[in-house]
């Protein structure tokens, strides 16, 4: 298949380019390294080193034999966008290519706008793009499960029936979500919907739980490993967890710690972004995939780590901090997820493997961490935005 995928230099795009190209496909990759010159604006870095993308893709063919074609430039500009999918004739389109954190859309005002312009303009600009020339293409978009937010009932993939005055239907399940960078991915949800129903795209809008994880199968060199970040901003929480464990930072449970969400291994995410590309809906679909493989609480999270680090002499601390943002600390959570799993999805390995393998990555890059250290504490909160540092140890 020819697939385009949208934000290939990401921690996730990169690693799905590779497993794709490996697996045969023909891969393109759109990308205009916003992510690396968002993540130096907080003062941050990858933690794992991360070649040029040139130099990324001339690694990748000489250690796998595949080659990957890069056009660099962004979605916004759609002369670009559709001079791109006019070349490439993508059969599937992964869209990866927005700003993905929570914490960056809630500094302020500037970067909430930021956040929104960019996913929504850019999602509608993919849309346009696909009704014009390439109307039989697949998109796969990644949502956020985050849309949902943490109702006190079950969670469907997407649709659930409802029955309201005596009559029945099937609607979308509502959102909640719980930062404007979620927002941001609900009114693409509703945008992505709307093009299936009124221009007959196809679509699978991936609700996807925390990813963590420092490599998948096709990072067999140094030369090919995904970036890893770990700041406040742009780390998510088992990645950030395992930064600090390797540099001697207590772990960082946000409040109460009883916070639960669904997570999957990059390995697994990419194994199901594969899965949805192999296997298309039909013309006019939109369907949504729940795509998270356990659900955790954010203080079990810190105790595997714990237990992990004591296998490899690391001497882990826990000390919770007050929370910055706002969210129910102790609620009910339960989410369906069948629907990649009635397509083949199997877990690769066991959360603590994965932690074992992290831990190990990460302590050749401990003085890389131990450098940036002051972006691991949080300052910036959902009530105020970033001001003075105000999380203090609870
Ligand atoms: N948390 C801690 N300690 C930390 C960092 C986070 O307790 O040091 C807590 C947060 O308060 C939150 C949970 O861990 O309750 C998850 O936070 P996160 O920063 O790992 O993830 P989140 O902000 O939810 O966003 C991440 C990705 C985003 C994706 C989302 C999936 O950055 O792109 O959409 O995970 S989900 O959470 O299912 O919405």
């Amino acid at each position: 298949m020819n697939v385009l995928i949208l934000g290939i230099d990401g921690y996730i795009g990169w690693s799905l380019a590779m497993h794709l190209a490996k697996r045969g496909h023909n891969v393109s990759g759109i990308d205009d390294f916003e992510r690396r010159k968002n993540v130096e604006s907080v003062g941050s870095t990858s933690a794992i080193p991360i070649l040029d993308m040139e130099e990324r893709i001339s690694s990748f063919k000489q250690i796998h034999e595949k080659d990957i074609s890069f056009y660099e430039g962004n979605l916004l500009d759609y002369d670009f966008l559709q001079q791109v999918v006019r070349e490439t004739k993508p059969d599937s389109i992964v869209h990866l290519a927005e700003q993905p954190s929570a914490p960056f859309s809630m500094i302020d005002r500037e970067h909430a706008i930021y956040t929104q312009h960019n996913n929504i303009e850019g999602t509608l600009n993919v849309l346009y793009a696909m009704k014009e020339y390439v109307p039989d293409c697949h998109l796969v978009k990644l949502g956020t499960m985050g849309e949902y937010g943490t109702p006190n009932v079950d969670i469907p993939e997407g649709f659930f029936e409802i029955e309201f005055r005596g009559r029945k239907d099937t609607l979308p399940f509502p959102r909640q979500p719980g930062s404007l960078y979620h927002l941001s991915k609900v009114h693409d949800s509703g945008n992505v919907h709307f093009a299936c129903r009124m221009w007959r795209l196809r679509s699978t809008d991936i609700m996807q739980g925390v990813v963590y994880g420092t490599r998948t199968a096709e990072m067999v060199d140094d030369s090919l490993m995904t970036r890893f970040d770990f700041d406040e901003w742009f780390g998510t929480v088992i990645n950030r967890y395992c930064a600090e464990a390797v540099i001697g930072h207590p772990l960082t449970p946000y409040g109460s710690g009883g916070q639960k969400r669904g997570f999957i291994d990059l390995i697994d995410s990419v194994q199901c972004i594969r899965i949805a590309v192999e296997n298309p809906p039909s013309r006019g679909e939109y369907r949504v995939f729940n795509q998270l493989d356990e659900i955790y609480s954010v203080s079990e999270l810190a105790q595997y780590v714990v237990q992990v680090g004591k296998k490899l002499r690391l001497d882990v601390k826990i000390q919770p901090i007050s929370n910055p943002r706002i969210e129910k600390e102790d609620h009910y959570y339960k989410v369906d997820r069948e629907h990649l799993r009635n397509l083949g999805f199997r877990p690769t390995r066991r959360i603590t493997e994965t932690v074992e393998i992290m831990l190990t990555d990460l302590i050749k890059y401990r003085d890389r961490i131990m450098e940036r250290s002051e972006v691991i504490l949080p300052r910036t909160t959902w009530a105020r935005g970033t001001g003075e540092r105000m999380a203090e140890p609870r």
